[in-house]
């Protein structure tokens, strides 16, 4: 048997990498099919290749055992990540930021590392960029700022993905298949025009496929989502996923604080000093939509 990762699962047929480099479409056996517990995109496994009737191999194969995960994310669902890389435009469409402390609490929760990429700055003009709510201040993850039209910000990309198994997301249109095209010219990824209508791009990457980045490393192309749920996450246990919070652990007057308006609360007293007003903003956003889960 031989040793694979799942780069592409696409009606049942799982396109699995082998480690000398060779592709192998694949089945997969019986319970290994594709839902949440079965095989997904990033998948180290074995396979059984397919010889044809003459003896040879037409790179097909069936895939027997799936190897243990080290983490999965669930949405868009990809198994053994290394880094988020959150992808938004600062223009057409309009940076969510909301949506960036979302996703930056998920990475958290699964235990990832993330770096938040902010596309589009050809678009703004300087003053805006010194604007921007999450600088300056205290934002304890890396961002760069890129633009695929002026190839700004492309040198630091490759860096963050190089020798990493990375999944980039983010809205639909802020140029995640543009800025992997611009990385690695040859990919030809498809890319979609923002509907002037709506400014918000159609949803022109469909499937998740891992991509091998000629500086090593695997990476993510995901399909364009604008909502997603927490779910499992427990309000309580929302602050864990906001690493500034972190030097502030054990400081506030009461040992259940939930940092809102308690009395002598370590965080509250540190909005607009090490913690950054937007992002404990969103905090409390964040409290607020998962008790009234919890009341269901
Ligand atoms: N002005 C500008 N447009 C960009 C940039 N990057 C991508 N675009 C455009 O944004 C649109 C959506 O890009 P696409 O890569 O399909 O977005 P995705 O849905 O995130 O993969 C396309 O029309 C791109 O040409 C950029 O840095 N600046
Ligand atoms: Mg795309
Ligand atoms: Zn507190």
């Amino acid at each position: 048997m031989l040793q694979g990762k799942v780069v592409k699962a696409s009606g049942g047929f799982f396109t699995v990498l082998e480690q000398d480099g060779g592709e192998y479409f694949c089945r997969a056996r019986g319970m290994l099919k594709q839902d949440e517990k079965g095989l997904m995109v990033g998948d180290w496994v074995l396979f059984e290749p397919v010889k044809n009737s003459s003896g040879g191999s037409n790179n097909e194969g069936v895939v027997e055992k799936l190897l243990p995960r080290k983490n999965f994310l669930p949405r868009p669902p990809v198994a053994n990540v290394d880094q988020l890389m959150v992808v938004m435009s600062l223009k057409q469409p309009e940076c969510d930021w909301q949506l960036v402390s979302r996703m930056l609490a998920l990475a958290e929760k699964e235990g990832l590392s993330a770096i938040v990429c902010l596309n589009k700055i050809d678009l703004l003009l300087k003053e805006e960029l010194d604007e921007l709510p999450f600088e300056p201040g205290p934002f304890p993850y890396k961002m760069i700022y890129t633009s695929a039209v002026n190839n700004s910000g492309l040198d630091d990309i490759k860096e963050c993905l190089s020798g990493q198994c990375s999944v980039l997301a983010g809205p639909s249109g802020v140029g995640k298949s543009t800025l992997l095209n611009a990385i690695q010219p040859g990919l030809a990824l498809q890319t979609g025009p923002v509907s002037d209508k709506i400014k918000r791009g159609k949803h022109t990457t469909r499937q998740v496929t891992l991509i091998p980045l000629e500086t090593g490393g695997i990476v993510a192309d995901t399909p364009g989502f604008t909502r997603l749920n927490f779910f499992e996450i427990e309000a309580e246990d929302l602050a864990d996923y906001f690493p500034e919070f972190d030097d502030l652990r054990g400081q506030c007057a009461f040992r259940d604080c939930l940092h809102i308006n308690e009395p002598k609360c370590a965080v509250c007293r540190e909005v607009g000093n090490s913690i950054n007003p937007l992002r404990y903003e969103h905090y409390k956003q964040f409290v607020k939509e998962l008790n009234k889960q919890e009341a269901f």
